[in-house]
């Protein structure tokens, strides 16, 4: 690892150098996976006139760059191409939708296909002169409409898709247009779904899982199937999912619970994570999905080190057998990059104490932690004011009481331990005498000592994670890869993820631990840790636009 570049990452995609943000039509194409990718192709900032980066793999985990698919060429796309998604046509050939800011700066929906569908790599797109294909509706302003998902074919044999938007009064909605040809898209009275007081809804994805297990969920219309419309939103730069039903007949969604309940939705990450993206990989019969995880740094240091931004490890998400919430898990291929491993079982972690994991690289490793707390009566009521798991967490892990935990682990820590990023559990009993709940599982990732650079966003985060403890196990996942912590709690009931930028904890002074600062033992039941390897991620430069 370049010494001179401490914070980019060994098995987490991004391009060589430059700005990326959103992840753009994924898609498993005669066996080769592609990820495109929003690409500023001139510095480390954000630009309007972005294009769409490219890179295949054949097993999601190395990376060969393509030449960017296509940028600003044409009146409907002049002024930047924007987020968008693949549709595979029932003929088998993959088609691009994407937001064009054109001439005038109003988004439109624009198409672009493969030049050579033969080329299994698809490296050539071109953009038919007959876009744009959708331009921006009546009553909704022309800076508020983008983001195609992937199309459906519904039960009458027409597609369907999706774009995001809002209107003035802040209803943040999902515009639904139809087509018979793909071509020629008309809008629906109805959205598939709108939700007031959101604001933009950029990046929608709907997509179907099955309530029958984690196997074959597909596009197309199943039975036994929920579906989940997922939006990212602008004002909070968070990505929110529901659970609901499709009605084909009104060509609806309605979701079980509501957008928002109590002024708040499930997140797919708790952490950094934004305009995510799923496909569904008809090989190995997955969903996965894929994050934007930007910088916490400032914009001038990004420009110093080059590059900005990252995409989470791939995961695969399904419905949990409860139909109630998401799980995620980072995809099984992150096994082939696995080296030296430590194992522990049945280790008792005493009150304030920590033990260091010896044996892994600790700037590029997958841990995997499960705990059992004994005592549970020993656990401290929540406050009834602590609705707000985020900012509990923010309260650090010495103010609070709460008898069980922090437990956890400590990850990128300095030889003195001035530098360490925390990820943990506390355990409270619940005052909610309404839900039969005994118990309140709180997950936190707490960056504020991460760095002595106080220049980064060191925000914490947090979420309550619905397991009960005096049944089930506390269980952690981490990818720690040099500046990006991926959690993973509860078997992929919680994700969160964060950025770090360590001054001290870097290469061979960076270390990894297991810390308990509650005031009661826990029980490791195992622990397995992994250096992992690095992998092949766009390695080679990037090849010129082919024009
Ligand atoms: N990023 C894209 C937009 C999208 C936003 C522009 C979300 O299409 O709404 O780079 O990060």
């Amino acid at each position: 690892h370049d010494l001179n570049q401490p914070y980019r990452t060994g098995y987490h995609f991004q391009p060589p150098k430059n700005w990326m943000n959103d992840p753009n039509g994924p898609m498993i194409y005669k066996g080769i996976y592609h990820i495109f990718y929003q690409y500023n192709p001139y510095g480390a900032v954000w630009d309007e006139r972005i294009v769409w980066g490219h890179s295949t793999s054949l097993d999601l985990v190395n990376w060969t760059p393509q030449p960017p698919a296509f940028n600003p060429s044409q009146p409907s796309d002049i002024n930047g191409c924007w987020s968008g998604s693949v549709t595979i046509l029932p003929n088998n050939t993959p088609v691009i939708l994407y937001t064009g800011i054109d001439q005038n700066k109003s988004q439109v929906q624009n198409v672009a296909v493969p030049v050579n569908i033969t080329d299994p790599f698809l490296k050539e797109w071109s953009k038919p002169t007959l876009n744009p294909l959708i331009t921006t509706p009546n009553g909704i302003k022309p800076d508020r409409f983008r983001d195609p998902t992937t199309a459906w074919l519904g039960h009458d044999g027409e597609w369907r898709v999706i774009v995001g938007s809002s209107t003035d009064d802040r209803r943040g909605l999902a515009i639904l247009y139809k087509s018979k040809d793909f071509l020629k898209w008309t809008q629906s009275v109805k959205p598939l779904h709108y939700q007031d007081l959101t604001g933009m809804w950029e990046c929608p994805d709907f997509f179907p899982v099955s309530i029958t297990g984690s196997e074959v969920v597909d596009t197309s219309l199943v039975s036994e199937v929920k579906y989940v419309l997922k939006v990212s939103l602008i004002e909070t730069l968070h990505d929110y999912y529901t659970i609901g039903s499709y009605d084909y007949e009104k060509d609806v969604y309605v979701p079980d619970l509501g957008f928002v309940q109590n002024g708040s939705a499930p997140r797919l990450d708790y952490g950094k994570f934004y305009a995510s993206k799923t496909f569904f990989d008809d090989v190995k019969k997955r969903r996965i999905l894929w994050g934007w995880v930007n910088e916490s740094s400032p914009a001038k240091d990004d420009i110093e080190k080059g590059w900005s931004g990252l995409q989470s490890f791939p995961r695969k998400i399904w419905l949990d057998e409860s139909g109630k919430e998401l799980l995620q898990w980072p995809i099984e291929e992150i096994e082939t990059l696995r080296g030296s491993q430590v194992n522990w079982h049945n280790r008792v972690l005493k009150a304030e104490s920590s033990l260091q994991v010896h044996g892994v690289t600790a700037t590029q490793a997958d841990v995997d932690v499960t705990f059992k707390v004994k005592d549970l009566e020993k656990a401290d009521v929540i406050e009834p004011s602590w609705t707000d798991p985020q900012k509990i967490c923010s309260q650090g892990v010495s103010s609070v009481k709460s008898g069980l935990g922090p437990f956890g682990l400590m990850v990128l820590a300095s030889n003195d331990m001035e530098e360490s990023t925390l990820v943990y559990f506390r355990i409270f009993k619940s005052n909610d005498t309404n839900t039969n709940t005994k118990y309140v599982v709180l997950m936190c990732s707490d960056q504020s000592r991460s760095s002595l650079n106080e220049e980064n966003d060191k925000a914490t985060f947090g979420a309550f994670m619905a397991i009960d403890p005096s049944h089930q196990t506390v269980s952690l996942r981490t990818l720690i890869d040099h500046s990006i912590v991926e959690s993973y709690g509860g078997g992929g009931k919680v994700c969160i993820t964060s950025r770090v930028y360590p001054k001290l904890a870097i290469g061979e002074n960076a270390n990894l631990f297991v810390f308990n600062k509650g005031t009661q033992s826990v029980d490791v039941l195992s622990l397995s840790a992994w250096s992992l390897k690095s992998a092949q991620i766009n390695e080679e430069s990037m090849p010129p636009f082919i024009e």
